[in-house]
């Protein structure tokens, strides 16, 4: 009976001592003492060897701990229902909770690319303002005060200062390597670009460009086209074909427009192509002896091409996009497809 006694101590002290630690460790308590071969139910089978005379005190005193037990098991069971459950309930061997990663822009996706590719010529990327001054977006690149991409309609100008404005094209950046750095000049400028134009499928008011420009002694018009093959080839694969179409541009002489063959339709005509075959995707040149003069680089020295591309147009053809729109909306319905795109 003595023993029991303080046994009956040992247990009301752990029980009294007994804090809540989340659903498991209640689960355990209730086992332990309530359990069908708990502490409790072992200590009531005591009762047959306890002298009659205490049976009855002895029987009254387990009553009493047993309702200790039980209602400190309640205790134990609401407070783990209201609090969240610790780390001591979780399995650990349950996959973990997916961590929610972003995708890459596709036009991130194709200016990594054309950065890629044009690294491996030995070109490196030079950047510069998107407000810009008359001289660096315009004049010195031969584009006269009458020309019509400086009309009103095409540039947004800053009201602050009739000189300033957002750059139509990336060429500004040329404009400031050349006045920086003198040749060799092998760069590629890609960037966000702005014209002042109503917002449908095919048009924006900001897009994205890359251009190129190499200068150097005894660059030609073969290095130009080599190059921009090189660069189709490993963007679109070996077996895109190239044409060139002869063109103009101010700041190029001659100049030249490039198409490739339809990656949508692959030449039996669709929208893309207006049924041709052929989609344009560059603007290209020799840079035009007035500009190099422009920047004090000596035109009977030095000769250079350049090239200007929309990225959105590539990848329109690497992707299908067919809305401009898409581009700058952030439809998480739109940039999630590219979750695994390179
Ligand atoms: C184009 C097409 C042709 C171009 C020219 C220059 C510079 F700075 F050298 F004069 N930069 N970019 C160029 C030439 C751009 O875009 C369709």
């Amino acid at each position: 009976m003595e023993e029991l006694l303080e046994k009956l101590d040992t247990y009301r002290k752990e029980i009294l001592g007994t804090e809540p630690d989340g659903a498991d460790a209640a689960e355990t308590y209730r086992i332990r003492f309530l359990g069908t071969k708990g502490i409790v139910k072992n200590l009531f089978q005591e009762i047959k060897n306890v002298p009659a005379e205490k049976k009855k005190e002895f029987g009254q005193i387990l009553n009493e701990f047993k309702q200790l037990a039980e209602s400190k098991y309640e205790t134990l069971k609401d407070t783990a229902n209201r609090q969240p459950s610790t780390a001591n309930d979780k399995d650990w061997s349950l996959p973990g909770d997916p961590i929610p990663v972003g995708t890459r822009h596709p036009i991130s996706l194709v200016r990594n690319r054309i950065i890629q590719i044009f690294g491996r010529l030995g070109f490196s990327v030079a950047e510069g303002p998107e407000i810009e001054d008359d001289w660096h977006n315009f004049t010195s690149l031969n584009l006269p005060e009458d020309h019509p991409a400086r009309d009103m309609q095409d540039t947004f100008y800053v009201n602050r200062n009739p000189d300033w404005l957002l750059r139509t094209h990336t060429s500004n950046v040329q404009a400031r390597v050349m006045e920086k750095q003198k040749p060799p000049i092998r760069i590629i400028c890609p960037g966000r670009v702005y014209r002042n134009e109503t917002t449908s499928a095919r048009a924006h008011n900001f897009f994205n460009q890359c251009e190129g420009l190499y200068v150097d002694e005894n660059v030609s018009f073969a290095d130009l086209k080599q190059t921009l093959y090189f660069f189709v080839q490993e963007m679109f694969g070996k077996t895109v074909k190239i044409r060139f179409r002869p063109s103009y541009f101010p700041f190029t002489e001659p100049s030249a427009e490039m198409d490739i063959t339809c990656l949508i339709c692959g030449g039996s005509g669709c929208n893309v192509c207006k049924h041709t075959g052929w989609v344009e995707i560059l603007g290209s040149g020799m840079v035009h002896p007035k500009v190099l003069q422009n920047f004090n680089i000596d035109p009977n020295k030095y000769t250079g091409f350049a090239f200007g591309m929309g990225m959105e147009r590539i990848c329109q053809l690497k992707y299908r996009v067919n809305d401009l729109r898409l581009y700058s909306q952030n439809d998480l319905r739109f940039l999630r497809q590219f979750v695994s795109a390179t």
